[in-house]
């Protein structure tokens, strides 16, 4: 029914326009350094006892206010390795400055996707509504905004061709239906991951422990002051684990997270391993009993195995303080990436095993479309997602508000 070669042919083209862009981001980032892996523990080596130099001190509350500069020098040569890979993080960052929410936006999940519904939709609703009937053209363009909307070439194929099926199959010539298809599928596809039970519940005598991970300044530290927002809120009792122990800067952003919403955080500036703040962590968190306990951790890229090599063994150190945790290991990605985060999202699944993402920077000039690859195909769901950087900025994923949102199409 549809000239399949001839949109092939215009399909490639828009990829490699497209893959150019991602290209360049996946240099970018695997211009990283790879230092050495990091000196065993014995709770590492097999034993039981935890790493802790030093004991777990819970931070008292104080008016200290967020260093956002780079920490103290480096004390040791794995240090410098580290702060040279922030560094070169950062400068090779081409990530998209996001824009700084402004006072006036309303806090509806519509107005926060105005941006990234405009990468992924702009003149979408013109695009069906201008036809009077579907044809080769109309199903080429849509094909081009989802590849140029970060939805990602298999994801997209797909999509195309299950419309297309449709279409052929029911005989249906109405613009308007293909744009309802087109919403059931996508919608489909990100439910068919969600988790069913909801977000970090409470397990039967011990706190439920989430380690929060990915590459730097993506949103980790931002995300885990939200989140401890929401669950406090919500009348919990929540530990935080400052267990990015390589910048102060990082321990004193969390403390203050703790501060302003009444949480305590385990760890100070200072504290030299991370797993180690991580064990003590889940040891005060189950002696105070508390329902939850969040992890924060270094930013890494993907590509410095030293480093991934590190986050699982914080992990298996967490095993060690108790033998169910973590119960979960959100990966945070920024939406502004692109393709680029299913290339993280799959190298830190295999490196870790992760249960689920966090997708933050939605509010800015991210596409969005990455959701439904990363759904697609790695199978992980998204928890939350971020929409600004206040305290109240982080929203449970719901795939119908989102994809809603998304293609400006008004919920049923
Ligand atoms: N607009 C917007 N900004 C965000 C969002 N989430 C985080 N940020 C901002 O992104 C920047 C980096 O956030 P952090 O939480 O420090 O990132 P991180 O992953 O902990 O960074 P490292 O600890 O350096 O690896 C901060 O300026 C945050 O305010 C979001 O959903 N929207
Ligand atoms: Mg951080």
């Amino acid at each position: 029914m549809f000239g399949f070669l001839k949109r092939k042919k215009r399909k490639n083209e828009a990829a490699e326009v497209h893959d150019e862009a991602s290209q360049d981001l996946t240099a970018a980032v695997e211009a990283g350094d790879e230092p050495s892996a990091p000196a065993e523990s014995a709770a590492e080596s097999g034993q039981s006892a935890p790493p802790a130099p030093e004991p777990a001190r819970e931070t008292a509350p104080s008016n200290r206010a967020v260093a956002d500069g780079p920490s103290a020098e480096p004390a040791s040569d794995d240090d410098r390795l580290r702060q040279e890979s922030v560094a070169q993080s950062a400068a090779s960052s081409t990530t998209p400055a996001v824009a700084t929410p402004k006072p006036e936006q309303s806090g509806s999940l519509f107005s926060r996707l105005a941006k990234t519904r405009s990468g992924l939709t702009e003149g979408l609703g013109d695009l069906f509504l201008g036809k009077k009937q579907i044809d080769d053209d109309l199903i080429e363009e849509l094909e081009t905004r989802l590849i140029m909307a970060d939805v990602g070439q298999a994801t997209t194929a797909a999509l195309i061709a299950e419309l297309t099926d449709e279409v052929s199959r029911k005989h249906v010539n109405d613009p308007e239906h293909l744009f309802e298809t087109l919403y059931r599928l996508m919608v489909e596809r990100l439910e068919a991951v969600q988790p069913t039970e909801p977000p970090a519940r409470r397990q039967s005598g011990r706190p439920h422990v989430m380690v929060v991970c990915g590459i730097n300044g993506g949103g980790k530290t931002t995300s885990i002051g939200k989140l401890a927002h929401r669950f406090k809120a919500e009348g919990r009792d929540v530990t935080l684990a400052a267990a990015d122990t390589f910048r102060a800067a990082a321990v004193e952003q969390l403390i203050s997270w703790g501060e302003r919403n009444d949480v305590r955080v385990i760890g100070e500036p200072g504290r030299g391993d991370p797993a180690s703040v991580a064990f003590d962590a889940v040891s005060s968190a189950k002696a105070r009993n508390s329902d939850l306990l969040i992890v924060d951790t270094a930013g890494r890229l993907h590509t410095q195995s030293g480093l991934m090599d590190e986050l699982g063994k914080l992990i298996r150190v967490i095993a060690k303080a108790e033998p169910e945790a973590p119960d979960e290991v959100l990966l945070v990605i920024d939406a502004s990436i692109g393709q680029n985060a299913l290339v993280q999202a799959r190298q830190f699944n295999q490196a870790v095993t992760l249960t689920g993402l966090i997708v933050t920077k939605l509010d800015g000039t991210a596409k969005g479309g990455i959701v439904f690859a990363i759904a697609d195909e790695l199978g992980l769901p998204i928890h939350f997602i971020g929409v600004g950087e206040k305290a109240e900025d982080l929203r449970p994923f719901e795939p119908r508000a989102f994809v809603d949102a998304l293609l400006d199409r008004q919920p049923d």
